[in-house]
């Protein structure tokens, strides 16, 4: 179940629901933020989630996207995603992408196995 880009996540969620709970898998989700974030200033900029959204296994994301992403999630518009701006983005976000928000899940329930 835990190899490396192994399991779909139709397979995977219900037994990682099971495992986690509901709570624990929205935390899993906004843990997401952590790989996203630039380290220095412990916020989501534009640039960080350019840098970083390769590891989402996103690597097509266009630019226009991206600032969609931020624009939708700053909700202080101070240009930055913090973290609870994050986890609410990805709540909100369309399926398609929460979808892609499902990656660092699989990678997050790697290192717990
Ligand atoms: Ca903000």
């Amino acid at each position: 179940m835990s190899k490396k880009g192994g399991a779909n996540f139709q397979d995977l969620l219900p037994v990682m629901a099971e495992k986690l709970g509901g709570e624990g898998l929205i935390k899993e989700l906004c843990n997401g933020f952590e790989v996203l974030m630039d380290k220095e200033k412990g916020v989501i900029t534009l640039e960080s989630l350019r840098r970083n959204s390769w590891l989402l296994g996103v690597r097509d994301m266009a630019e226009e996207e991206l600032l969609s992403m931020m624009r939708e999630g700053d909700l202080d518009g101070d240009g930055a995603l913090n973290q609870m701006e994050f986890c609410v983005l990805m709540f909100r976000l369309s399926p398609d992408l929460m979808q892609h928000s499902l990656y660092w899940l699989q990678l997050a329930l790697e290192n717990e196995f």
